[in-house]
């Protein structure tokens, strides 16, 4: 059984997007958070990425999930999958399986705001896992966790790296509010990236196809159409680079000339000079003890930690213990 639930409307969407792009196109430097991105053809774009070659996170995680599934389903003994930003759900798929034959999971949970992209997982989970219930929930992992179900026996899933798409006060509130809606004794099960050489970090995400250069593209598409703007998405450059002290890679938009845009929606204009630059993404790169330290000051003890062979990226399973 499958059914989608929604905790944003169209309403809610657009009156958060029009905040965010009143605020972040007003301030210096520019900005914009990611989660923009994925409309229908960013997730779609996304989905692209995962099979870029240089794109090497998604690939490493899910050999790390086949070889660990089966110690994560004996381990948490799982009842409830919650999974979050959860897109496509195709590595979960891995975790599913193993839960289900370990016999104890009755439900799963996807959560995205990105409606056409989880409405089509659960479809497709519904066919493929009949005997499971399948509730995908559409809304923000930063403002609806306290809408998931309660229970007990609940590991929430949070894979791809997406904690790294959190600046660090971001993710010290995310875990935070996490950690407040389970029990202790309930699971986190953590994808993420891991700090590595630049020469494999920037091509992951400056790809020689232009992939990635058109998934940066697409905010400005989003708020073209949702807010009326006048964005020319080509007159913007794609820029990845690597910030070795803070250990993240930022997505920036370079704008190719001085130029106006008009955000009807918002009643604004917006001037960028030739050069300057809008953030549009961070993607922070984790070391074991660091992410250790993070969830620990957040009531997560960390549990077990695996990782493929080159140290790439890392899944680590935290428990949420009593602070
Ligand atoms: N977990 C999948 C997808 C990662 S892409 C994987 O590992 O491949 C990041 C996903 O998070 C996208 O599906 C996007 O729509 C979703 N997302 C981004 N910000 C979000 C937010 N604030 N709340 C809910 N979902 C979000
Ligand atoms: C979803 N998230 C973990 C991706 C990342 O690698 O930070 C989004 C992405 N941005 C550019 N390429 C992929």
């Amino acid at each position: 059984m499958s059914v989608l639930e929604k905790h944003l409307d169209e309403q809610d969407l657009a009156r958060s997007l029009r905040d965010d792009v009143r605020v972040g196109l007003t301030a210096t430097p520019k900005s914009l958070p990611p989660k923009w991105f994925y409309d229908a053809r960013g997730s779609e774009l996304f989905e692209e990425i995962t099979r870029l070659p240089e794109y090497y996170p998604t690939r490493t995680e899910r050999s790390i999930l086949r070889e660990h599934a089966g110690a994560i389903a004996r381990i948490t003994e799982a009842k409830t999958l919650v999974e979050l930003g959860s897109g496509s759900s195709e590595k979960t798929r891995l975790l599913l399986d193993a839960m289900l034959s370990r016999g104890t999971l009755g439900s799963f949970v996807p959560l995205d705001v990105s409606e056409s992209a989880l409405s089509s997982a659960v479809d497709a989970l519904g066919l493929a896992y009949p005997g499971l219930s399948v509730t995908g929930v559409v809304g923000d992992f930063i403002r609806h966790l306290r809408r998931l179900p309660d229970g007990d026996g609940r590991v929430v899933a949070f894979l791809g790296g997406t904690i790294g798409n959190l600046v660090p006060a971001e993710r010290s509130a995310f875990l935070g509010d996490l950690r407040s809606v389970l029990h202790p004794g309930e699971w986190l099960l953590l994808g993420a990236d891991l700090v590595k050489d630049p020469g494999t970090l920037i091509p992951a995400y400056d790809d020689a196809a232009g992939v990635t250069a058109e998934f940066n593209r697409n905010v400005l598409r989003v708020i073209n159409r949702e807010l009326r703007a006048d964005f020319d998405p080509l007159a913007f450059e794609h820029v990845a680079l690597w910030d070795a002290e803070r250990e993240w890679i930022e997505m920036r938009l370079r704008s190719l000339r001085d130029q106006r845009v008009h955000i009807a929606e918002l009643d604004l204009d917006v001037a960028f000079a030739e050069g300057e630059e809008l953030r549009t993404e961070t993607s922070a790169k984790f070391r074991r003890a660091g992410l250790a330290e993070e969830l620990a000051a957040s009531g997560f003890a960390l549990r077990h930690w695996w990782s493929d062979p080159q140290d790439w990226f890392g899944v680590a399973l935290a428990q949420a213990i009593t602070t």
